[in-house]
């Protein structure tokens, strides 16, 4: 009889709480790193059964004294490394001309990669060119490192007459289908699904191209991420599906998101995804991960889920203020490093690189930067010199235009 029973405790829900508060001391002593080169390279055709384990550990390569160590390390050339490292400078560079540009009026908004440069600088290397990328808005990396134009993405930054999308997307949500970057979106997640779509759609047409998606931390909450892994599942779509967990989704620390599942990379397992936890502040760790996954995908092996454990230094934003949601000094206090300089460590260690290059280095990307910049904002920036035509807004939509848009356009006389 139910009314003899002592009535239960109320319900409540678990709300998850970042460890540190503004103020605080902050404290990665829950995060677990294995010793670089201590996580096994299991073959590329291996059970996604046998290697869960992969879901919990992190994959690394360069280890405290700069050395690359283990069986993922190897794969690429002194002057590969090199051209890597200059990647990542020349983003870093980029970033904080573009940031300053948005200071002084020049852009209404930018995003910057501060500490996550290794992810997509190294990853575009792993793919052909032909492939496409599904990425989000903090993964210029893929552009930088496959050679698309710098003055362009300024460009667009600025909206000026000579931007390649004619102002219709946000500054830094760039497209080019000819370097394998599809057009960003803002709507959260919805690449992930894009992505096994156009891989699904690769193998259908018999084509050899593989995909990639792209998804924050904070983004892997959205259905699309679940509906996504479904569909790669099942038909075993080819296709590189990366999440970065740079620990915050703008104010919102990374333990909402992943919920009780341990790491990210474990969300795949369910799905019967080979899942890899790979240091993302580590440029041969994230280059040896990502060619494993594509190797996968483009021996029709399927896809593979990978998780880049790095942290998101910079503001989410120029509209946020991390300083009210976290301390001050969190980022230094990171335990996997910052990737530029530890790739810049290990080819100092390697012999093949100076602490004086780094620095003449430095000064000649600068200057390239600097001089792309001068030459877009020939082209306009936000409030002055060249727009896009407001003709431009008819153009390239429709292939027959309808009558009623005809009429705006006389309307409009453009
Ligand atoms: C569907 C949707 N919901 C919310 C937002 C607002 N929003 C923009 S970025 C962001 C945080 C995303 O965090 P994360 O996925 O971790 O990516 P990160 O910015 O850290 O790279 C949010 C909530 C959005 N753009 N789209
Ligand atoms: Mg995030």
């Amino acid at each position: 009889m139910t009314s003899d029973r002592v009535s239960p405790a109320p319900l409540r829900l678990h709300v998850p709480e970042p460890e540190v508060r503004p103020g605080g001391t902050p404290d990665f002593s829950s995060v677990k790193i294995a010793p670089a080169g201590s996580v096994r390279r299991p073959e590329v055709d291996a059970n996604p059964e046998d290697i869960r384990d992969l879901a919990y550990s992190i994959i690394r390569v360069l280890n405290r004294q700069g050395e690359a160590v283990g069986p993922w390390a190897g794969l690429l050339s002194d002057e590969e490394l090199i051209e890597g490292l200059r990647h990542m400078m020349t983003l870093r560079t980029f970033d904080a001309r573009m940031l300053m540009a948005q200071r002084q009026g020049k852009t209404s908004f930018y995003m910057q990669h501060m500490g996550e440069e290794a992810v997509s600088c190294a990853f575009r290397r792993a793919l052909q060119p032909t492939d496409m990328n599904f990425p989000t808005y903090r993964q210029a990396g893929l552009l930088i490192a496959g050679g698309y134009p710098m003055v362009d993405m300024m460009n667009q930054i600025f909206s000026n007459e000579a931007d390649p999308l004619k102002g219709r997307q946000l500054p830094i949500m760039y497209s080019s289908k000819e370097h394998g970057f599809f057009s960003i979106s803002g709507n959260l997640g919805t690449q992930f699904v894009q992505a096994v779509g156009w891989a699904m759609a690769s193998a259908i047409k018999n084509d050899t191209r593989i995909a990639a998606g792209w998804i924050g931390d904070g983004s892997t909450a959205e259905s699309d991420f679940h509906a996504a892994l479904a569909f790669a599942s099942t038909y075993r779509a080819p296709v590189v599906l990366n999440i970065v967990n740079n620990q915050w989704a703008i104010s919102t620390f990374q333990g909402i998101a992943r919920g009780g599942s341990g790491t990210f990379a474990a969300r795949g397992l369910g799905f019967g995804l080979p899942s890899l936890r790979v240091d993302g502040n580590d440029y041969l760790a994230v280059h040896a991960v990502a060619s494993w996954a594509a190797e996968r995908a483009r021996r029709n092996l399927g896809p593979t889920l990978i998780e880049y454990v790095t942290y998101r230094v910079g503001a989410h934003s120029t509209s946020d203020d991390p300083s009210a949601y976290r301390p001050k000094t969190e980022s230094d206090a990171w335990p996997l490093g910052d990737p530029v300089i530890r790739l810049k460590n290990h080819l100092i260690k390697r012999g093949v690189w100076s602490e004086e290059r780094q620095k003449q280095t430095e000064a000649e990307i600068l200057d390239t930067v600097i001089s792309a910049q001068k030459e877009a904002e020939r082209h306009g920036t936000l409030h002055a010199g060249g727009k896009p035509s407001a003709r431009d807004m008819f153009e390239g939509v429709y292939a027959e235009m309808p009558p009623h848009l005809r009429r705006q356009r006389q309307q409009a006389g453009v």
